[in-house]
């Protein structure tokens, strides 16, 4: 600011003009300095802009559907009769580790321990094993995802391939289920599935703690583009179909 008093040029409008200058070169030169942040932040930006863009756009080629729920709130259940009614295309990560356990693969047997234990198989195995299945089969009127997304790394993963395809999620269906209802119903399941984390009661409720710990940030990741809609989860399967398919043709 001395250099400004000093000057010959002393008189108000000069030094009004001379403060402004200098004003504008220190903005000038902090701009230059922070370049480097400037064009990170608006990378980011934009990559958040195209997420937001993703999910806010239609496409009339596929309709995609999440069903989303605690374990025992009839995923696969409701999904049968879904994918019957719809033509979608069923890729179930439950179904799909239950396969490799059953083929006796390396893969299946990791992910035989997790399960016992009602603990998540690690999102690298999931992510992989839906990326290969989607590739699988280019051309379908849709894919309703059951039990996946389960964390919101997933959820974001799922995004990025969905983005490849212009055709993001449609809509999730949230079924909402009492802890008592549930463990009732895997208990239930558990003497006649052959499931060994069916069986044991403990088992079950780590489950429901893992659902809680981990999975409802998969709710929240797509409330923020208004996708979730909640559905009463009790009832006969029959009554709760029709909940879920009322949605379904309000979107389509
Ligand atoms: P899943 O196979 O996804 O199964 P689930 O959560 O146990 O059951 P679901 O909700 O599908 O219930 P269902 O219709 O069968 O997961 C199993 C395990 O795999 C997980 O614990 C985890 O370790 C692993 N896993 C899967 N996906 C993963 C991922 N993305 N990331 C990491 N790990 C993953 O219904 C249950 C019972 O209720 C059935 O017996 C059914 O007949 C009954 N039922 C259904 N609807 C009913 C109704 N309306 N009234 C009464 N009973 C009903």
């Amino acid at each position: 600011m001395n250099a400004v008093f000093h000057h010959k040029n002393s008189s108000p409008k000069g030094l009004v003009l001379r403060i402004s200058f200098n004003h504008f070169s220190f903005l000038l030169n902090k701009l230059v300095n922070e370049w480097e942040k400037i064009v990170v932040f608006c990378t980011f930006g934009f990559v958040e802009f195209c997420i937001h863009q993703q999910h806010f756009t239609t496409s009339t080629a596929m309709f995609n559907l999440i069903l989303f729920g605690p374990p025992g709130s009839g995923k696969g259940t409701q999904s049968e009769k879904l994918m019957a009614r719809y033509s979608l295309k069923h890729l179930s990560t439950g179904d799909l580790l239950r396969s490799e356990i059953t083929r006796q693969t390396p893969l299946g047997m990791e992910a035989k321990a997790i399960m016992d234990r009602g603990e998540l198989v690690p999102d690298e195995v999931v992510i992989g094993m839906i990326q290969s299945c989607m590739d699988q089969v280019p051309n379908v009127p849709g894919f309703l995802f059951d039990g996946f997304p389960r964390t919101a790394a997933q959820a974001v993963a799922l995004d990025h391939l969905l983005q490849q395809k212009n055709a993001p999620i449609g809509v999730m269906l949230a079924l909402q289920v009492g802890e008592e209802e549930l463990v009732s119903r895997l208990m239930k399941r558990g003497e006649t599935s052959g499931r060994s984390d069916d069986t044991n009661e403990q088992v079950i409720r780590a489950r429901i703690a893992e659902y809680h710990k981990k999975t409802t940030a998969v709710a929240d990741h797509y409330r923020q583009f208004n996708k979730v809609v909640d559905i009463a989860g009790e009832g006969s399967i029959d009554e709760i179909f029709d909940r879920l398919c009322s949605e379904i043709d309000s979107r389509k």
